[in-house]
């Protein structure tokens, strides 16, 4: 008998720029490949090389999968469960909540999220039932892209109003300032800096490669940006390169910052970042040239004082006049709102019970408070590998009386923590809605196989678990069908589910969206604030700072653990292909930097600080600049062997300027030999 072939799309929902189609294979109800879609505008028939092995191996194996859920039988940290039934645990579980809320402190559990998966449902729907429960929220952003919302907010009112990426075409300068597309953006490093007419500028003390293809790369040392902003404006002013007559029109504040400009010069830019002077001057002039797009990546505002970075780097499009015409406009994200998507509906606000959210960056001292806490959920996220202070969050973990739910697709380093694990079904078990958050398109998720084991969508376990409360809100037992079609009605792309997953991807219009066409902008004043009075009553300056970080001292490096090209965040370090690919955890150092040390390229080093410590073979590079040690974010520190740590072993949690953010490319460490033995 001939054998039956499939071809079944859906979407990439993961924490990427890209956003790719994919077309899933079957034959004979089986799933035999997960490829890119070939008709898909951004993957173009391939996955990046993490996804494809990814989701053909450990997503669609059960026995890397999380298929039942679990009840710890071993010490915390230790990862021994027995299974048990859903009733089982649904009711264990409800059983405690209802213990703590009878208590009177909803706020004593905790809930931490983030973008395991970015669908629309499976990524939002779970913050219903954390509403109605009263939980305190980890504030999600804290721990990637904070001070960056907060400081867009103040210059133009919003951070997740982008320009429209199909708007390249008609730029004549693309600047890249501190993101890493090729391993970030996959895609968009491979056609869409590829194919673009414009010149392209990146900014970034790496070389990587999306650097290395660039026309201009500068390579500013680590928390400068804002001062190389200032240099560049600088040059912009003297060679009449700034657009007068849209500041008048559209900004408020120019005669506070000009000033301020006189003394910035491109040979004070040069002393305070490290970036040549003619460098400098060459940037201005290229993007001076205009239109031009600015894409602000996420890693500029992980520093000290991230927000006055981003500040500082946001007028160069308010001074040149680089809004409202093809070809311009600044870019951080292009947020759900914007394709017209109601997350008030999607999350639940209106059962919302006003307990405030707090900021990663203080979990571990928050799970130490027993007055603070006494349950703990995670879901889409796995703090174990990805929040500062690991050492001293591992061991808070490790608190007997504190109730522990870990909602997984993969048995990781937090559930091993949990007293209940709960299974998710994959992106590839349930229908979903995926928006772009860099290009403007809409996708469908579609179901293409059953759950693995007895796994279940989020929003699922979380009808399930709102049923075991007893509680009675409409709100928390809507269906994803209902959700779908409302979703669908309100981005008004399609008249029904089954007719946008043929379509796989839209577009809400033809043409690029052009960025602030009205030259409204949801500010104060409606127009973009270079002075911001509500910066001065947060406590911020009127206008953005030309400073720098002091430079590291005694001997100290400059740690950057930005994304890895082979990793998803804190995923796939279980994928024994990528594995391979990644080999041991390293460190890369500046020829100079491991001279002046004595070491050598292979040999076991030891990163401290006064946080922690952490053992990583040396890796000797010149894409490093002298001054930085570059190590990827993502292992699974129970995949390392001895301490059982990652990277975040050295970052301690300090807070940036704005929006008690991380900033974890401000980390400094000292390197040395590793002891043998
Ligand atoms: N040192 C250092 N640390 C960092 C960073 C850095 O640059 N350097 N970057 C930070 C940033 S930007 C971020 S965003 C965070 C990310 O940190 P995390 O959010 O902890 O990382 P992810 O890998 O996205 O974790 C998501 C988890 O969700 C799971 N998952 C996937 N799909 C589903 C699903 O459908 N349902 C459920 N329940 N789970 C699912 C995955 O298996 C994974 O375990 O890390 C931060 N940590
Ligand atoms: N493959 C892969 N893709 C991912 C992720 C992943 O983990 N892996 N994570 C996703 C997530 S959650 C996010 S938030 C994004 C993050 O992606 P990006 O926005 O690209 O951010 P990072 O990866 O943290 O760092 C990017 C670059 O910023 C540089 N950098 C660090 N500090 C500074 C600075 O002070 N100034 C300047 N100019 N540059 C600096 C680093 O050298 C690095 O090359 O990527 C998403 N995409
Ligand atoms: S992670 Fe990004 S590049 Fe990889 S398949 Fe998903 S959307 Fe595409
Ligand atoms: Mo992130």
């Amino acid at each position: 008998m001939a054998s039956v072939k499939e071809i079944l799309k859906t979407t990439c929902p993961r924490d990427c720029y890209d956003s790719c189609g994919i077309s899933v294979i079957k034959r004979d109800g089986k799933i035999t490949k997960v490829l890119g879609d070939p008709d898909h505008y951004v993957s173009r028939g391939a996955l990046c090389g993490k996804c494809a092995l990814a989701y053909n191996g450990i997503f669609l194996d059960p026995k890397a999968r999380l298929t039942t859920p679990l009840k710890r039988v071993g010490a915390k940290g230790e990862g021994r469960f027995a299974a048990v039934s859903w009733d089982e645990a649904l009711g264990a579980i409800a059983g405690r909540l209802k213990t703590i809320l009878a208590t009177g402190a909803s706020s004593r559990i905790i809930h931490a999220h983030y973008t395991g998966t970015c669908a629309v449902i499976a990524g939002n729907f779970p913050m219903r039932f954390f509403q109605r429960l009263g939980a305190q929220e980890v504030e999600p952003d804290t721990v990637c892209n904070m001070a960056g919302h907060v400081a867009l907010g103040y210059v133009i009112g919003t951070s997740s109003t982008g320009f429209d990426p199909r708007t390249a075409k008609d730029a004549s300068c693309i600047l890249v300032w501190g993101a890493n597309p090729s391993a970030s953006a996959p895609h968009a490093h491979k056609h869409w800096l590829k194919e673009t007419p414009a010149k392209v500028i990146v900014v970034d003390p790496v070389r990587h490669p999306t650097a290395e293809a660039a026309h201009l790369h500068l390579r500013p040392f680590p928390g400068t940006d804002a001062a190389l902003a200032f240099a560049m404006m600088h040059v912009l002013r003297r060679d009449g390169r700034i657009d007068r007559a849209f500041i008048d029109k559209a900004t408020i504040g120019w005669n506070e910052l000009e000033p301020k400009l006189a003394a910035c010069t491109p040979e004070w830019g040069e002393r305070m970042t490290g970036v040549p002077a003619a460098d400098i001057e060459a940037a201005a002039r290229l993007y001076g040239a205009g239109p031009a797009l600015l894409w602000l990546g996420q890693a500029l505002q992980r520093q000290a004082k991230g927000g006055n970075i981003m500040r500082a780097v946001s007028l160069l499009p308010a001074i040149t006049g680089n809004y409202a015409k093809p070809g311009a406009g600044l870019l951080y994200l292009n947020g759900k709102r914007r394709k017209g998507v109601d997350m008030a509906y999607v999350t639940g606000a209106k059962l919302s019970q006003g307990v405030p959210s707090f900021s990663q960056m203080d979990l571990a001292a928050r799970l130490e408070d027993q007055a603070k806490s006494a349950a703990l959920f995670c879901w889409n996220i796995n703090p174990a590998a990805s929040s500062p202070e690991q050492a001293r969050l591992h061991k808070a973990l490790k608190r007997d009386d504190l109730l522990t739910v870990a909602v997984d697709i993969f048995p990781t380093d937090t559930t091993d923590f949990a007293d209940y694990v709960l299974p998710a079904a994959s992106f590839l078990e349930h229908d979903d809605l995926v928006s772009g958050y860099f290009n403007m398109s809409f996708s469908a998720q579609a179901k293409v196989v059953e759950p693995i084991g007895e796994a279940l969508p989020n929003q699922e376990i979380f009808r399930r678990l709102a049923r075991a409360m007893g509680f009675t809100e409409p709100e928390l037992y809507e269906s994803d069908k209902a959700i779908i079609a409302n979703v669908i009605r309100q981005v008004g792309i399609a008249d029904s589910f089954d007719e946008f997953k043929a379509k796989g991807t839209v577009f809400p219009t033809r043409e690029a969206v052009m960025q602030f066409a009205d030259l409204q902008f949801p500010t104060p004043s409606g127009k973009i604030e270079i002075a911001s009075a509500q910066a001065e009553k947060d406590g911020f300056p009127r206008v953005p700072e030309p400073s720098v970080d002091a430079p590291p001292a005694d001997g100290r490096l400059r740690l950057l653990t930005p994304a890895s090209p082979w990793l998803m965040n804190d995923s796939y370090a279980n994928e024994a292909k990528i594995a391979k690919q990644l080999g041991a955890a390293s460190v890369t150092l500046n020829p100079k930097d491991a001279t002046a040390r004595g070491l050598k390229r292979g040999e076991r080093v030891r990163l401290k600080n006064a946080t922690g410590s952490l053992d990583l073979t040396l890796a000797v590079d010149d894409v490093v600049p002298p001054g930085i040690a570059l190590s990827y974010k993502g292992r699974w520190p129970k995949l390392e062997g001895g301490t059982r740590l990652n990277v975040n072993a050295l970052n301690p949690g300090h807070k940036s300027d704005m929006g008690e953010s991380t900033s974890v490319h401000g980390v400094e460490v000292t390197i040395e030999r590793a002891p043998v033995g």
